[in-house]
């Protein structure tokens, strides 16, 4: 199958008529078109919470060097072959992680390919390794720094690769929410356990992880979603779940918690929205944040597949709304949808919700099936398709002459704080 980022330069060029692909009627954003420079100079000032496109960048964000005109002028082939060959030189003084969701330019020369929770232990695997080069976004570079040793630099490849949904739950924000329910709630119950246990999905700053490691709270991934909140209902009463909502609704409904008792936390509101008696009564109090790639996914989309292809198996993320997952088959993280495929018998045909980048690689690794996106529009994701060969090649070479360029480094307060968070995630393993 003709790549991602082909399919979407010839439909921004002129639209259909592709080149052995089947036709898709367009991308979800004609800004997927521009130049992958054309945002460097206005975005990648900085990185993290506010990377995202159109998010306005914190004061505090490292500044990223203009990438040289070599690297944009390169041609796809000349740029495989530098990443090849300053990964050669460097050998195993570095190691690429690329995240699923990367496109295939990138990912073939990643030495682990995982979710984040995969990406988190990778990270730790090789402490020989001065760099490790991160190919995902922001939060999971700051994750990794975390989580390896101090002699190694975590490198982004490029800076603007940041997270909308993990931009949706700021520290301020968080910590006036927490205020709010301590107020409300007071911090422990009669019997002595926490009234809110802070549960932050991985998408998350590294800040609001170290805020859950402070309060007792865990990290979550969509790998090990339940197993972590039954951690939590152990130890507290409710459980106060960000970003993500939808996350947050499909994992807690599926573990038998009425809707009445998931009340929405929207920051913009006094008591996020709710009475003091719902949140007396909540057990998951659910932050108002989404993916914007998971929420296009639709009921009608499934209609659609199942009246198109007959015994079709619909898989979705469990970062979709909640009647998209209800509606089908099944649902599940990353790994889950690549384990599913693998274990089908051939000749299964599987419509899928989750990011088109992880969608046509199955297609294209399992001929044996017809696999297609539930969502017929071009859609990446389009902060991790900031990460264009050009970055990593440039991130590569820089290493090789010996300099350390886009570097995320976590301060040690937040990094201790968060290790905390991140120990209790990485030890609660995915069912
Ligand atoms: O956890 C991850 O890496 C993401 C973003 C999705 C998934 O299900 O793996």
């Amino acid at each position: 199958m003709t790549s991602v980022a082909t399919r979407i330069n010839l439909l921004t060029e002129k639209p259909a008529n592709l080149p052995g692909a089947t036709p898709a009627p367009s991308t979800c954003s004609t800004a997927l078109g521009t130049s992958p420079w054309d945002f460097a100079p206005t975005v990648s000032a900085g990185y993290g919470p506010g990377a995202s496109q159109d998010d306005a960048v914190p004061a505090s964000s490292p500044a990223q060097p203009v990438i040289p005109d070599e690297y944009q002028q390169a041609s796809a082939e000349e740029l495989d072959r530098r990443i090849a060959a300053a990964k050669a030189t460097l050998g195993d003084r570095v190691v690429v992680l690329g995240h699923f969701y990367q496109r295939d330019e990138v990912v073939k020369h990643a030495d682990f390919l995982g979710d984040s929770f995969q990406l988190a232990r990778a990270a730790r695997s090789r402490p020989e390794a001065e760099a490790i080069v991160f190919c995902g976004v922001h939060f999971m570079a700051e994750t990794a720094d975390i989580l390896s040793g101090d002699h190694q630099s975590v490198i982004l490849p490029n800076l603007a690769a940041g997270c909308s949904m993990a931009d949706m739950a700021d520290e301020d924000s968080v910590e006036e929410a927490w205020e709010q329910l301590m107020d409300v709630l007071g911090e422990t119950d009669d019997d002595g356990r926490q009234t809110v246990i802070p549960v932050t999905y991985m998408n998350s700053s590294a800040a609001l992880k170290a805020f859950c490691g402070r309060h007792g709270g865990i990290v979550c991934t969509s790998s090990n979603a339940a197993t972590v909140l039954e951690w939590a209902f152990e130890r507290g009463r409710r459980v106060l779940f960000f970003p993500d909502q939808h996350l947050g609704r499909n994992t807690a409904k599926a573990m038998g918690i009425p809707l009445e008792q998931m009340p929405m936390w929207n920051p913009r509101h006094d008591l996020g929205g709710s009475t003091a008696e719902q949140l007396a009564d909540a057990k998951v109090i659910l932050w108002h944040g989404f993916c914007s790639v998971h929420r296009r996914f639709t009921v009608a989309q499934i209609e659609q597949a199942r009246a198109e292809h007959p015994g079709v198996r619909v898989i979705v993320h469990p970062e979709c709304p909640m009647p998209v997952v209800d509606a089908a088959d099944e649902s599940g993280s990353t790994d889950h949808i690549r384990k599913a495929v693998e274990a089908a018998e051939p000749g299964s045909t599987f419509a899928i919700g989750t990011e088109i980048n992880l969608v046509n690689r199955l297609a294209d690794e399992h001929p044996e099936h017809t696999i297609f996106c539930l969502d017929p529009v071009i859609c990446p994701c389009s902060t991790m398709y900031r990460i264009h060969p050009g970055y990593l090649a440039w991130v590569l070479e820089e290493l090789v002459a010996g300099r350390v360029i886009n570097r995320i480094a976590v301060d040690a307060t937040t990094a201790r704080d968060a290790e905390v968070a991140l120990e209790r995630m990485l030890a609660a393993l995915p069912r």
